[in-house]
């Protein structure tokens, strides 16, 4: 494999092992939006992409698909449970989400975490071509951009965070918390979805090290006692808009959402959720405000369905079992008060789907729900906004994700507020056509204009500003 002008870093290869036609294994490419952003990018310069393959014990030779060169890098079914699982999932998941669910600190996690982001960033700079260019991904690979740059002084290295930073008062819990911001600050470039995450890292930066910071500069003190310029600033993530477009449009998805609708007996309104079983989605929020509603008479099962798609996340780490719990007896509770025979509540989802079915249940959603405690971006929102071609429909969001600093005209929400949040509820259902067209054609206008490939070229765009200024 020659060596690679642009090297992307991730947790996982944008690939799944799947059963071939005859039964054999086969790699497919799993789409994403940042497989979709990257691909020009991988192609037209000499690209390869650093990450775990998604199966422990296995190690394999690099190989390419659909022109792209993959790097696995190995993990142990004990490193998966420690590194990733533990510390990724377990400790800075939460503590970086408002410690909606407690954090758990263990010294063998971060010892995990050290010795495997070691092991992406010694392949990231085994892969890289001189004065290539490296851009690490996520919260699972915070060290690993200092950690090349002592490997390779001669590249240019870009970090994007896709979700949130505390703020400080949270963050200082961290017993890594200075080793953590030294690793992001190996990074030319450090990339938050919301100014505010930016804000809180250079505070954190200020705070702990005494690093001079000036506007979304910091100066970093070298080991040959130099200095250097790392940026710290928000990019904003969006989505792929093509496929959503092109799927909104499909006869066929479009026959799907009538049928879905038809399936719930055709209510006059259909409200959606659609998340990773994730405590910082909100999910026990909505489902609360939504059985209230009920139980107040202010909605009928005959006239609103909520549909809530929770697709399976996380699964062995404890906090995930019990949210699935809580969130199913709720669920349960309020289909046995309120169902009838020939109309349900709520229809509840714990499966994946294929992206087609979830376009078909966009289209079939009258109301999409995005009621996140905390979220980074949330995609699901700008997902249902390019679906929505005839500009009806409305989107309810909540203030504490990255996109509400987009999609103003949403119906924002305060998902801790059940009572603001059932008046959001039935502001949604009961709104006139005209503004709702009125909304939809502004939030439209926003994600269309600013799709991956614009966040994209304006992060890298910043990264060849940083080493050339
Ligand atoms: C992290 C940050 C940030 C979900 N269920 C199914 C399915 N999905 C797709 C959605 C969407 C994606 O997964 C989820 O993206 P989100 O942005 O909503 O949330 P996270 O997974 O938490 O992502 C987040 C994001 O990174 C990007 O930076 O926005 O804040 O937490 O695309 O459609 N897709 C299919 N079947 C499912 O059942 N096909």
């Amino acid at each position: 494999m020659p060596a690679a002008d642009f090297v992307v870093v991730a947790n996982r290869l944008p690939v799944d092992r799947v059963e071939g036609p005859n039964g054999e294994e086969v790699w497919r490419t799993s789409p994403g939006g940042l497989v979709a952003a990257l691909e020009p990018m991988m192609r037209s310069a000499h690209g390869a992409w650093v990450g775990w393959a998604g199966q422990p014990d296995v190690a394999l030779d690099p190989f390419e698909i659909n022109g792209i060169d993959l790097v696995p890098v190995p993990l142990s079914a004990e490193e998966i449970a420690d590194y990733y699982e533990g510390f990724a999932n377990d400790t800075i998941w939460p503590l970086y989400h408002d410690v909606i669910a407690p954090p758990q600190y263990h010294r063998e996690w971060w010892d995990a975490y050290v010795r495997v982001n070691r092991r992406f960033a010694e392949a990231a700079a085994s892969v890289a071509a001189q004065d290539g260019t490296v851009w690490v991904h996520d919260y699972q690979l915070q060290l690993v951009p200092q950690m090349i740059r002592e490997l390779r002084p001669d590249v240019t290295i870009g970090y994007f965070h896709h979700i949130p930073f505390p703020p400080h008062g949270l963050y200082a819990q961290l017993p890594w918390r200075d080793q953590v911001i030294k690793g992001l600050l190996g990074a030319d470039v450090i990339g938050f979805q919301r100014a505010q995450d930016a804000t809180y890292f250079l505070t954190a930066v200020r705070r702990r090290l005494r690093y001079e910071v000036k506007g979304s500069s910091v100066t970093v003190p070298t080991d040959d006692g130099g200095r250097r310029t790392a940026v710290a600033r928000a990019f904003p993530i969006s989505i792929d808009t093509t496929p959503y477009k092109e799927l909104a449009a499909s006869p066929e998805i479009r026959a799907r959402a009538a049928e879905i609708r038809a399936s719930l007996g055709n209510p006059k309104k259909i409200l959606l959720g659609v998340d990773r079983l994730d405590y910082t989605k909100g999910i026990n929020h909505r489902v609360k405000a939504y059985g209230e509603l009920l139980e107040d008479g202010r909605i009928g099962v005959e006239d609103v369905t909520l549909v809530q798609v929770a697709s399976p996340s996380r699964e062995r780490v404890d906090a995930y079992v019990h949210l699935r719990d809580e969130i199913e007896l709720a669920v349960g509770r309020i289909n046995g008060d309120h169902d009838t025979m020939g109309h349900t509540a709520i229809r509840y989802l714990h499966q994946g789907y294929p992206r087609e079915e979830m376009v078909a249940l966009y289209l079939a959603a009258d109301v999409m729900l995005v009621t996140a405690l905390r979220d980074g971006m949330n995609l699901v929102a700008k997902e249902y906004v390019a679906t929505r071609a005839d500009n009806h429909g409305v989107l309810v969001l909540s203030e504490f994700t990255g996109a509400a600093d987009e999609l103003r005209q949403a119906v924002l929400v305060n998902p801790h507020d059940i009572a603001g949040l059932k008046d959001a509820i039935m502001r949604a259902i009961e709104m006139p056509p005209a503004e709702q067209s009125r909304r939809m054609r502004a939030l439209r206008r926003r994600v269309l204009e600013n799709d991956v490939s614009a966040w994209s070229a304006s992060f890298l765009q910043a990264l060849s500003d940083v080493r050339r200024p």
